[in-house]
């Protein structure tokens, strides 16, 4: 056994993200995201299903509240439904929708439980999207004019505001390869909207310093390890191009204020349509970077892919290691080679983890769940950002993705990531046994590593 402990005021907390939990779809003046549009069409999510129940979070709220409470959390990360504040995007603020987070917020409060509240979870308003979404160059105002909207009601008592969560993911998947919300793929448009994408955080930031001084901001990254497939010079390439295309893109113009050069000379060939001011707007300071981490990815040539010449290897599987039911491998290090990157390539910022967790199968017997396999999952992952912090990175928090079983977009309910289980028939929540584990966890600020 070894102990691994945390520092006294460190900040434990779950998150979740609006469309995955809320519901209520149509209710209280809410307008249509991409992700109802989506999920309602057809082949689009695996069990057919769709968010506008998900785990009724938007009804239950006081109760799972009340259930973060005698989990002993610290900090909750939520995020806000865009379409409920503005049901066109722009234009109309929306109160009812803005009352729900207040409610939810001075619950919180109440419960001693202090709040980090993300702008963007990937819930654009369709609306937005029908204008041109993260393509129209005007999304970084439409979402400086929500952000505002948002800050101004509740910046008196949130006092940590993210502002995009995993920029890269929502406008690979979504964008690129077409598989997520809006289900668009198209190559030529991708890398300017990634620009969009990067100046929307930019006018965000400047849209909550301008309403409130005393916020903490941040934004949110996923930035997966990715190594070669095999040990060939053009794998090694392979896994560079990728890391830039994924990871460097996003956090190099945010905290160095610059794109990677590598990349942009393989790009040569597009508009990426930068103007004048925009980096220098993109890479105001920040008071902190949430991160989130899964697993590794592993890259290999290809020379039919253009630019980058690179692809994902999804193939690629390692002997002997545990993969969770999303297929990822389990490999805590992952989260020491992200938070050491921060610290050596990235700036050095003060870091939370905003996400970290898995799915597996877990069934319930006698009205109990014995998940396992997730409380050495979180274990392993702890352990590591433990070292990471003695090897000097910044870590002041930690959020297990996620508090209750929710809607895993494209895999819809058919993925469990959550420390209590929701059965969706009754909406009734159990604990898990890691759930259990780390209400422990976060009484004692440490664990016991087993070995
Ligand atoms: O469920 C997602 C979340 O919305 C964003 N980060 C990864 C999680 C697991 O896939």
């Amino acid at each position: 056994m070894t102990a691994v402990t945390f520092p006294e005021d460190f900040l434990w907390g779950a998150a979740t993200a609006s469309y995955q939990i809320e519901g209520a779809a149509n209710e209280d003046g809410k307008g249509v995201s991409i992700w109802d549009k989506f999920s309602h069409t057809p082949g689009k999510i695996k069990d057919g299903s769709t968010g506008d129940v998900a785990c009724d979070h938007y009804h239950r709220y006081r109760d799972d509240v009340a259930l973060m409470k005698r989990l002993k959390l610290r900090g909750y990360r939520f995020s806000i439904s865009w379409p409920r504040i503005l049901p066109g995007g722009k234009g109309r603020v929306n109160l009812e929708g803005l009352d729900f987070y207040s409610l939810l917020v001075d619950e919180l409060l109440a419960a001693n439980i202090t709040p980090m509240a993300t702008l963007y979870h990937w819930d654009l308003p369709q609306a937005l999207e029908d204008r041109g979404g993260w393509a129209n160059r005007d999304i970084a105002s439409w979402f400086a004019e929500y952000t505002f909207a948002v800050v101004k009601h509740l910046g008196d008592r949130v006092k940590f505001w993210i502002t995009l969560n995993e920029p890269q993911i929502f406008a690979i998947l979504g964008y690129l390869f077409g598989s997520h919300a809006p289900g668009v793929a198209n190559l030529h448009n991708y890398f300017p909207l990634s620009h969009n994408v990067n100046l929307a955080h930019g006018y965000g930031v400047e849209a909550i310093r301008s309403e409130t001084r005393q916020a903490q901001v941040g934004t949110v990254f996923q930035t997966p390890p990715i190594h070669p497939a095999t040990n060939s010079r053009e794998d090694a390439r392979a896994a560079r191009n990728m890391d830039g295309l994924l990871n460097r893109w996003y956090t190099e113009p945010v905290l160095l204020g610059r794109y990677p050069e590598d990349i942009l000379k393989l790009l040569n060939t597009i508009d990426l349509k930068i103007e004048t001011g925009d980096l220098e707007k993109i890479s105001q300071p920040l008071d902190f970077v949430g991160l989130n981490v899964y697993t590794r990815m592993f890259a290999r040539h290809d020379p039919n892919v253009p630019f980058i010449e690179s692809t994902l290897a999804t193939d690629h599987k390692i002997q002997d290691a545990q993969y969770t039911a999303m297929g990822w491998e389990v490999y805590p290090q992952a989260i020491y080679e992200s938070l050491m990157r921060f610290k050596e390539e990235w700036g050095d910022p003060v870091v939370y983890v905003t996400e970290n967790g898995a799915a597996f199968e877990d069934s319930l017997k006698d009205g109990e769940i014995n998940d396992s396999r997730r409380v050495q999952y979180l274990q392993k992952y702890l352990a590591a950002t433990q070292k990471a912090m003695s090897d000097g990175v910044k870590v002041k928090g930690y959020f297990v993705w996620t508090l209750i079983d929710n809607f895993e977009w494209t895999e819809g309910y058919t993925q469990r990531f959550g420390i209590v289980y929701v059965d969706y028939a009754t909406q009734k929540r159990i604990p898990k046994a890691s759930a259990h584990w780390y209400r422990d966890l976060i009484e004692a600020n440490g664990f016991d590593l087993p070995g």
